[in-house]
C-alpha cells in the first residue's frame, strides 16, 4: 500500500523534500503587524487566493502584471522559510497547523477552506502529477493508488496532518477581526465578489483599487482557472528553490499543478464503499460537523 513521504518537525508531518531549517523557521516566524499570511491545509484554494492576493497588490498603470511575476510573490514558508518576505509585494503562505504556527493578533490571516471530499482528490492529483518525492521508492505510482490514497488522507497521515484537526485548529480563530475566513465553493460561485472581499481585507491602496469596476474584472480574468492554468503549469519548477528541487524526481512532462479548479470532482473518483468511509469518518467525532457546516451553500 502507498504511504506518504513524510518526516515528523515538532509533531507535523512534512514532505521529506524539505529542509528541517525551512519547516523550523515557518513555525517560528511570527508574521510581524499587519503582515498578510494566507493559511490552508493543502489543496484547499490556497494558489487562488494568493494569485488573486499578488494581483491586487502588483496592478500596474498597464494592468495586471505577468502571471508568474505574481506567482513568485507568494512565499511558501515551509519549503523556502522567510528570507524573501522582505522583498516588495511578498506575502507568505502556509500549510501549518494553527497550533504549531507562530500567531500575532495584529497580522492578516487569510483562512481558505474547501470540502474534505475534494481536497482529499485533489491531493491524490498533486502527490501524482507534482514531483514531490524524495527517493526513488517514494515515488507515487502514475495510476490506480486513489483508494489506498484516501485511506490514508482519512487517517490523517498526510503532510499538515488530519484534515479536521487543522481546520479545527484555524476555525478556534475564526471570528478574529484579524481573519478572514474564504470558502473554496462559496469562491467559485462569486469570485468577483471574493476578490472585493479580499481587497477590503487587505485594506488601503488595494481596497481602493477595487471600488474600480475594470480592475475587478480584469483581475477575475487573470484568476480564472483557464488563465492561471497557462500562466503557471509551464513554469511551475521554476519557484521551487535550488535546495528542494535537487531533492525531487524530474518531471516527465509539464506539472498539472492548476488542475481542472471544480467544485464535486470527487464524484468522478469515489466508490460507493470509499463514499461509506468518508461518512463514517465525517461521523466520527461531533466537531467535524462545525467544518462541514462552512460547505453548506455547496450544490450536491
Ligand atoms: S497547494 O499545493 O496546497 O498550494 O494547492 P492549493 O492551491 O491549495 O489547491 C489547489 C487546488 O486549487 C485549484 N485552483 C483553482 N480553482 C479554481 N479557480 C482557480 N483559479 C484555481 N487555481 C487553482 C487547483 O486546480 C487545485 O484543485 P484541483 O481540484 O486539483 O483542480
Amino acid at each position: 500500500m502507498w504511504k506518504f513521504p513524510k518526516k515528523d518537525i515538532r509533531g507535523v508531518a512534512m514532505p521529506t523534500i524539505f529542509t528541517d531549517e525551512t519547516i523550523l523557521a515557518a513555525m517560528d516566524h511570527r508574521p510581524g503587524d499587519g503582515e498578510l499570511l494566507v493559511a490552508t491545509y493543502p489543496k484547499c484554494g490556497t494558489t487562488w487566493v494568493s494569485h488573486i492576493v499578488g494581483h491586487l497588490l502588483c496592478y500596474g498603470v498597464d494592468g495586471p502584471a505577468d502571471g508568474m511575476e505574481v506567482m513568485q510573490k507568494t512565499v511558501f514558508l515551509e519549503m523556502e522559510g522567510t528570507a524573501r518576505l522582505d522583498s516588495e509585494n511578498c506575502f507568505a503562505k502556509t500549510h501549518l497547523p494553527f497550533d504549531k504556527s507562530t500567531f500575532n493578533p495584529k497580522a492578516k490571516y487569510i483562512w481558505v477552506v474547501r470540502n474534505p471530499r475534494d481536497t482529499c482528490v485533489s491531493y491524490y492529483h498533486h502527490v501524482k502529477n507534482v514531483p514531490v518525492h524524495l527517493r526513488e521508492d517514494d515515488v507515487a505510482p502514475k495510476t490506480g493508488f486513489f483508494n489506498d490514497f484516501a485511506e490514508e488522507f482519512i487517517k490523517g497521515e498526510a503532510w499538515s496532518g488530519d484534515y479536521f484537526d487543522h481546520l479545527l485548529g484555524w476555525y478556534s480563530i475564526k471570528q478574529l477581526p484579524n481573519v478572514l475566513t474564504i470558502v473554496y465553493e462559496e469562491m467559485k460561485k462569486d469570485p468577483k465578489g471574493h476578490i472585493v472581499k479580499i481587497a477590503e481585507f487587505i485594506g488601503g491602496k488595494v481596497a481602493e483599487l477595487a471600488k474600480n469596476p475594470k480592475v475587478l474584472d480584469e483581475i477575475q480574468e487573470v484568476t480564472t482557472v483557464k488563465k492561471m492554468q497557462e500562466a503557471i503549469n509551464p513554469h511551475i519548477m521554476e519557484i521551487v528553490p535550488a535546495h528542494v528541487k535537487q531533492n525531487m524526481e524530474d518531471p516527465d512532462g509539464p506539472v498539472l499543478f492548476i488542475r481542472k479548479g471544480i467544485v464535486g470532482d470527487w464524484k468522478n473518483h469515489f466508490t460507493p464503499e470509499l463514499e461509506e468511509k468518508f461518512k463514517a469518518w465525517i461521523a466520527s467525532k461531533p466537531e467535524h460537523q462545525k467544518i462541514m457546516d462552512l460547505f453548506k451553500v455547496m450544490a450536491e
